[in-house]
């Protein structure tokens, strides 16, 4: 790999130097959050040593300059996913925020009693429960597709479930729980050959993959910045200006607004009719310092990285008795995510075990408690890769696992 020294990268994660219950801390759950590096951290430090100060009002030399660089970090994350102006970049505080300000702005104006929301059974309870909302008040109807036995979507079910009513329809590029990487191309343009709009769901994606809003010709795209080296806190709706347009503010007040009467408001111009109060600028500038990471790296090698280390996972946990996994076992679109069960083990038990060994996996319904219940899985453990991890953490890992049901009792 060009320039890729993982050791090297390691040294920029001071999270990652850690020691946990005395053993060297093996991360291995990034879909839920990644630790970031030394100059996303600076970034922010630098932005509240030396500009601090309120954007978008004063003219004074610091309000100026915070106003710089949170538009600067808009425009960088524009470049990023390609759209084609800045002001389709609207920075929310995490995916679930841009979710629902969808449903809640484009959901409420544009959705009438007898349409179709449809979803992916696999999504996050943050693409599920504000549709839920929405088809509750207005009468509407969420609708799910389900994924065929090797975890993946058969364009036919596709076809069968999205119809000439269907209004929306949204879904997660990557799966959290699974891995798998859905053709969301195809479905945004099968979704607008019924006149639906789509909605990508790329929490999980863009930290990993490039993902060019243009190319799939999505309408929205949302993405939070903790799961791609950023700070909590900084989140991101893209959206197809002429929709943004047409869409009534979500929050209301300072910021967001034109004119304001004793009884009228006219609204900001985009991006401001969606951003009201007082913005995350340091989250903004911490933002940008993790996509200047990214692509100093390159999604090639995080992508090379990734695939290695899911590859032997998914080896070596097939060795193993007693382990079952939910995911697609081939690493044709699929990312570095693996959820699996030991038999006879609660995932928490499981958890709690690893972690004596320096592990941090997840337990439980990973947020997608309708998936579970389809897969008929009680509940679940997870690994989830970035590319800072290597090889010999999957050693430990497996290595912890083998110990887990010996604790637990059993002879094998
Ligand atoms: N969509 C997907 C596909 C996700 O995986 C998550 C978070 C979200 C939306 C919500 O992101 P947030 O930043 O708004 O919270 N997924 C997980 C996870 O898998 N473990 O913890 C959070």
């Amino acid at each position: 790999m060009k320039g890729f020294n993982v050791e090297e990268i390691r040294k920029d994660f001071p999270t990652l130097m850690q020691k946990v219950n005395g053993k060297p801390l093996v991360y291995l759950d990034n879909a839920a959050t990644t630790h970031k590096p030394i100059s996303v951290l600076n970034a922010m430090q630098d932005y509240y040593e030396k500009f601090n100060a309120n954007p978008n009002r004063g003219a004074h030399f610091l309000g100026v300059s915070a106003t710089e660089l949170y538009e600067n970090a808009r425009e960088r994350v524009r470049q990023f996913i390609n759209a084609k102006s800045a002001r389709e970049i609207i920075f929310t505080r995490n995916a679930t925020e841009s979710l629902n300000l969808i449903a809640y702005s484009y959901g409420m104006k544009f959705i009438d009693e007898g349409d179709e929301i449809v979803v992916l059974i696999s999504e996050h309870h943050s693409n599920i429960v504000p549709w839920q909302k929405i088809a509750h008040m207005k009468k509407a109807i969420l609708k799910y597709i389900y994924l065929n036995h090797e975890y993946r979507l058969d364009m036919e079910e596709v076809q069968t479930k999205i119809t000439d009513r269907t209004k929306i329809v949204s879904l997660a590029q990557m799966s959290n729980v699974l891995g798998t990487i859905f053709p969301v191309k195809e479905i945004a343009e099968y979704a607008h050959s019924k006149g639906a709009i789509a909605i990508v769901d790329g929490a999980q994606s863009v930290p990993h993959m490039k993902v060019d809003v243009q190319d799939l010709n999505t309408d929205f795209l949302v993405f939070s910045g903790h799961k791609m080296l950023g700070p909590m806190g900084i989140g991101v709706l893209y959206g197809k200006k002429e929709l943004l347009e047409k869409m009534p503010p979500f929050l209301m007040g300072g910021d967001m607004i034109e004119y304001v009467e004793e009884q009228t408001t006219t609204f900001a111009e985009l991006p401001r009719k969606f951003e009201a109060g007082t913005p995350n600028v340091e989250g903004a500038v911490g933002l940008k310092a993790a996509i200047d990471y990214i692509e100093e790296i390159g999604f090639e090698n995080i992508n090379e990285q990734e695939m290695e280390l899911t590859a032997y996972a998914l080896e070596r946990l097939r060795e193993m008795p007693h382990v079952k996994i939910y995911g697609p076992i081939d690493l044709k679109d699929r990312g570095g995510v693996i959820t699996f069960s030991l038999e006879g083990c609660h995932p928490h038990d499981v958890s709690t075990i690893v972690d004596t060994c320096g592990v941090a996996l997840r337990a439980g319904h990973h947020c997608a408690q309708p998936l579970m219940k389809y897969l008929k899985a009680p509940a679940t453990s997870r690994i989830s890769f970035y590319f800072y991890n290597t090889k010999e953490e999957v050693d430990i890992f497996i290595d912890s696992l083998k110990r887990v049901r010996k604790w637990l009792g059993y002879e094998s």
